[in-house]
């Protein structure tokens, strides 16, 4: 069944640098999503520490904080009907060189270390992500968009 999500994705130090935030963007806007939430950030040890909680004691845990923060990222919210699966699908795998080709990591990318791209990965760290980079009063919902359109081509 199809729900309502929003996620949190950004474009990682690597993507800006390489001048891909147009080109992600763009995917996630042709696939119908809506973008509610945008901005760029250099992002701190704190942030770095809450969004990869996660791998904490991994192995490549410290090289993660350190690569998070080597550049700013650009954050965003996207809202749509089952954005997060949809989102991680954009994405594809972890390792580019397992992604489908077609997807951003397998397009723009050869080295996990270096994948372009994130994204959230279940509603509870989409709300816990979204949280450590944006207050809800800069999240921007009430505007028409293409998601409205799909999401009404959905219900017929
Ligand atoms: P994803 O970004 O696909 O959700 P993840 O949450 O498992 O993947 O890991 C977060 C990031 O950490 C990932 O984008 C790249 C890096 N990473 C994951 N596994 C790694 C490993 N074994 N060695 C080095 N970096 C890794
Ligand atoms: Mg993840």
């Amino acid at each position: 069944m199809q729900t309502e999500q929003r996620t949190f994705i950004a474009v990682k130090p690597d993507g800006v640098k390489r001048g891909l935030v147009g080109e992600i963007i763009k995917r996630f806007e042709n696939r119908g999503f809506k973008l509610i939430g945008l901005k760029m950030v250099d992002v701190t040890p704190e942030m770095a520490e809450k969004h990869y909680g996660e791998h904490k004691g991994k192995s490549f845990y410290n090289r993660l904080i350190e690569y998070i923060q080597s550049g700013p990222i650009v954050a965003m919210v996207w809202k749509g009907y089952d954005v997060i699966s949809g989102s991680r699908q954009l994405m594809g795998s972890t390792r580019p060189l397992e992604a489908q080709v077609g997807t951003i990591r397998a397009d723009f990318a050869l080295v996990k270390e270096y994948n372009v791209v994130h994204g959230s990965d279940s509603v509870e760290s989409a709300e816990r992500e979204i949280a450590i980079y944006f207050d809800e009063n800069e999240l921007c919902d009430e505007y028409d968009n293409m998601a409205e359109i799909v999401i009404e081509k959905l219900d017929d």
